[in-house]
């Protein structure tokens, strides 16, 4: 029977020989910064951990996370970036904007990656509140930017695998 993962962030360390070629773009929405700085920094050291070069991680801002396909388009398409790891933090207020965000956000990026064939990764907590997204960024549930490091990674080395 297989493991049932609550997260990846408790990850095992693996060998991805071509890490230190690959170049990755992160996209970071500037709403809610302290989590999403918290994001950036589990991402950043996971992926330094692993083998990715200081120079090849390139960081850009975005206003909010409604903004992160795009962001994440443009790194494909004028950096030539290997992998995006877009990271976000919606948080549920009193309107509607929550789940137009979220939606929006969720399917930009699967869209992204499919047109460009290459790992997008969906590093956007959703959360009812700011207790849960503290969790998620460092907190009692791990750092979900560790975990959409180790996704773009372990695509791309399956995809490295497949070519
Ligand atoms: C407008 C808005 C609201 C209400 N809430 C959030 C949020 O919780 N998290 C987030 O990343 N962005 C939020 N935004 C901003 C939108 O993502 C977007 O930047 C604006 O609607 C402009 O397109």
């Amino acid at each position: 029977m297989t493991e049932k993962k609550k997260n990846l962030s408790e990850f095992k360390p693996f060998e991805f020989s071509s890490a230190s070629k690959k170049k990755i773009g992160i996209v970071v929405s500037e709403w809610n910064d302290r989590i999403t700085d918290s994001l950036l920094k589990g991402a950043e050291e996971c992926l330094l951990e692993h083998g990715v070069h200081q120079e090849n991680i390139l960081v850009k801002h975005v206003p909010g996370s409604f903004e992160l396909p795009m962001g994440a388009q443009w790194m494909l398409k004028e950096a030539f970036v290997d992998a995006v790891i877009c990271i976000g933090c919606v948080i549920q207020g009193e309107t509607r904007h929550f789940d137009f965000i979220s939606q929006a956000v969720a399917d930009g990026i699967m869209n992204v990656g499919l047109k460009f064939s290459k790992p997008v990764i969906f590093s956007v907590l959703t959360c009812n509140t700011m207790e849960q997204a503290e969790d998620r960024a460092g907190g009692k549930h791990g750092n979900k930017g560790v975990e959409g490091a180790v996704t773009a990674l372990k695509m791309l080395e399956l995809s490295h695998d497949l070519g």
